[in-house]
């Protein structure tokens, strides 16, 4: 996901072209809105973190873009381009270190394993929207 924070602050256009540049194709991807159920359902595992709350406020605050992206070693490859959670900890060059407010508005979502992967891919699109 490209999170409300980067949509609000213009870069959705240079996210895509560093993912698409980095060798990712993309084979789904939506303009859509997280509604308050949607945010506590995609962050579950994250429920009893003080954070929780900020953070389903933020994810609700505007439009994301969802995509599934596909490359080998999909994962830990995107997860490299990103950087890490905390954009003052993030190497030059990644996505959060460019273009993330801070630790809470970081920019982009990425899953942390195939099994997540698969399941949030389910959670945004249907079969007709994966290509
Ligand atoms: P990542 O997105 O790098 O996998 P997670 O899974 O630990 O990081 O955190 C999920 C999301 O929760 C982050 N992307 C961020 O929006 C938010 N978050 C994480 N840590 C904090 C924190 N200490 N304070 C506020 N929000 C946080």
């Amino acid at each position: 996901m490209i999170k409300p924070d980067a949509v609000e602050n213009g870069y959705i256009g240079a996210i895509l072209e560093k993912i698409t540049a980095a060798g990712f194709k993309i084979v789904a991807m939506k303009y859509t809105q997280l509604s308050k159920r949607d945010a506590e359902e995609f962050y579950a595992i994250h429920k009893e973190r003080p954070f929780f709350g900020e953070l389903v406020e933020f994810m609700t605050r505007g439009p994301i873009v969802a995509a599934i992206l596909e490359k080998d070693n999909a994962v830990d490859d995107f997860r490299a381009l990103i950087g890490a959670t905390n954009p003052a900890e993030a190497a030059e060059g990644t996505i959060r270190k460019l273009y993330a407010n801070d630790i809470a508005e970081n920019a982009v979502h990425g899953s942390d394993s195939d099994d997540n992967a698969a399941i949030e891919s389910a959670f945004h699109f249907s079969g007709r929207e994966v290509f």
